[in-house]
């Protein structure tokens, strides 16, 4: 008897800076009942999913900042969705923006969670590629101030035994890096769980618009058939306060395959029955790590940071 887990993206459109979280939770329960109704066990919500992606505004002001941060998760306003999932006996992955204290210091990480259909939290994940810069870019556009707002993640990139699998989390440009993804591959992860919210303009350089799509499914398909996983990853997109941001939510099977994918860039469910024993003959045949990997040879991908250019002859 295969494994199989019915998973739904549930992609969010724009949540504007007027919008509030009440507004937002509504969204999310109305994306959850869809989900329960399309028969699925796990709903993956995209990265910061209770606000507008305020890391595109330049603020000074920290109280004006941590006002986008949840103190307590389940909070006041996030436990109706924490209450009617588990009615429902489903479970979830929720980006949000985490303000924390640890050994007595304010901390700041874009994180995501991994709720149980019984409501326990099984683990949680603070995004580690925190792209963008920390400084204003007066001529730009907007801004991207992950590298201001949020501190890198401290927790690593675990996996869980979870939904009759093995379950891993990421975040948005996590997903571009292939460390991510092997360092779940290497402990077994079979269903890799993401959110983004991805700018359709690129500040750094001008590119045709066609390729923030290319790039957002070529990475995560290389990555889920170089790991033999599963890949949910869940978009918040269309123009928030008229700053545009990808869709192309989508499930991605152990081949590589793109298995569902949104068609809109507004609040959208889509789903997929994921055979998780689909993992295993890519993870036992092509990508068996342990026939296959030389890591006598691999020293500079943790040895080495930045580039270092061969001598000139
Ligand atoms: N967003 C973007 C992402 O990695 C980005 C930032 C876009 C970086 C395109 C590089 C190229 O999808 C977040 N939130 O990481």
């Amino acid at each position: 008897m295969s494994r199989t887990l019915r998973v739904a993206a549930a992609q969010l459109g724009p949540i504007h800076l007027a919008d509030s979280r009440a507004q937002v939770i509504k969204r999310l329960l109305a994306l959850l009942e869809e989900a329960h109704a399309a028969g699925c066990r796990l709903v993956v919500f995209p990265e910061l999913a209770l606000t507008t992606f305020f890391p595109r505004w330049w603020s000074e002001d920290q109280a004006e900042i941590d006002a986008y941060f949840e103190t307590e998760m389940p909070g006041p306003e996030t436990q109706p969705l924490f209450d009617r999932a588990k009615e429902l006996g489903m479970g979830f992955y929720l980006g949000y923006a985490e303000l924390t204290e640890e050994a007595g210091k304010v901390r700041h990480f874009n994180t995501s969670i991994l709720v149980a259909p019984d409501g326990r939290l099984i683990g949680k994940y603070r995004k580690i590629h925190l792209p963008g810069h920390s400084e204003h870019l007066l001529d730009a556009p907007f801004q991207h101030l992950e590298k201001k707002y949020f501190e890198v993640g401290n927790l690593g990139f675990p996996v869980w035994r979870a939904f009759d699998g093995i379950v891993g989390m990421c975040i948005c440009n996590d997903r571009r890096w292939p460390e991510t993804f092997r360092v779940m591959g290497l402990q077994g992860v079979e269903l890799v769980a993401l959110g983004y919210n991805t700018p359709t303009e690129n500040i750094h350089h001008p590119e045709p618009v066609h390729l923030r799509m290319f790039h957002n499914h070529v990475t995560m398909q290389a990555n889920a058939y170089q790991n033999g996983t599963w890949v949910v990853a869940t978009a918040k997109c269309g123009a928030e306060d008229g700053f545009p941001m990808i869709g192309g939510s989508c499930i991605i099977a152990p081949t590589g395959e793109i298995a569902a994918q949104a068609l809109t860039e507004d609040d959208e469910v889509i789903a997929f029955n994921c055979d998780l024993d689909l993992c295993d003959y890519i993870k036992r045949t092509i990508f068996n790590f342990e026939k296959n990997r030389r890591i006598e040879h691999y020293g500079l991908i943790t040895e080495r940071t930045g580039v270092v250019l061969p001598p000139k002859s």
